[in-house]
């Protein structure tokens, strides 16, 4: 039986989720069910009472929501090198949390943006908040690119390489105006050669 997958098609979350299936070899396995998760759909309701994608049904028809939670489960039941390798755990996992609070932070602003009633969000105490976090994520990111060197096609990912892959191919997305590549040159050349990556073409934003 196969795995069900709730996405939409611009989530940071449900992209990571989606690329780590990819990474460890799911394949046809996972059925894509696109949803809206800001209508009350059914079925994505049905699945998470909190309506956020991405969720996951597995085989035993039980659900996992949480992105972090998801990536987990899927690399320990699909194949291939592990997306949290034992040997430098706490590196990769010190990545995925920079990546998931620039996430985080880049979404809560979209959202605000678009849903919360502010004459100017960005300006708020929130959203410059969110802003200065983007800021000094992207900076920190930018100082420990060097080190970050396995990005060659024929070379496995790790959790953190998704997460950051993601979280800055978002910003391209929502937050063109930061031109945040004019102050990382390092990790402009590491994003660009990410997006070059098989898993990452084909869950392209869109
Ligand atoms: N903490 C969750 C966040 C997931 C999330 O907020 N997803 C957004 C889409 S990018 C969503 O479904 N939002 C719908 C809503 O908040 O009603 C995770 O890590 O998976």
């Amino acid at each position: 039986m196969s795995l069900e997958l709730f996405l939409n098609a611009t989530s940071p979350y449900a992209r990571v989720a989606r690329i780590c299936a990819k990474e460890k070899g799911f394949g046809e396995r996972l059925k894509l069910r696109w949803v809206d998760p800001w209508t009350d759909d059914e079925a994505l309701l049905e699945a998470n009472p909190h309506a956020k994608v991405p969720t996951l049904r597995t085989s035993e028809g039980i659900t996992i929501s949480e992105t972090l939670l998801i990536a987990h489960y899927l690399d320990s039941t699909g194949s291939g090198p592990p997306l949290l390798p034992a040997d430098n755990l706490a590196e990769v996992m010190h990545g995925v949390g920079l990546g998931m609070g620039l996430i985080d932070s880049a979404f809560q602003l979209s959202i605000a943006r678009r849903y919360a009633d502010l004459d100017d969000p960005d300006r708020s105490v929130l959203g410059r908040r969110r802003l200065a976090s983007i800021e000094r994520g992207l900076a920190t990111l930018e100082a420990e690119t060097a080190p970050r060197h396995r990005y060659a096609d024929d070379v496995h990912l790790t959790l953190d390489d998704i997460v950051i892959g993601v979280a800055l191919d978002y910003l391209r997305l929502r937050f063109q105006e930061l031109e945040w590549e004019s102050r990382c040159p390092a990790l402009t050349a590491w994003e660009d050669a990410r997006l070059s990556r098989r898993s990452f073409k084909e869950s392209a934003f869109t």
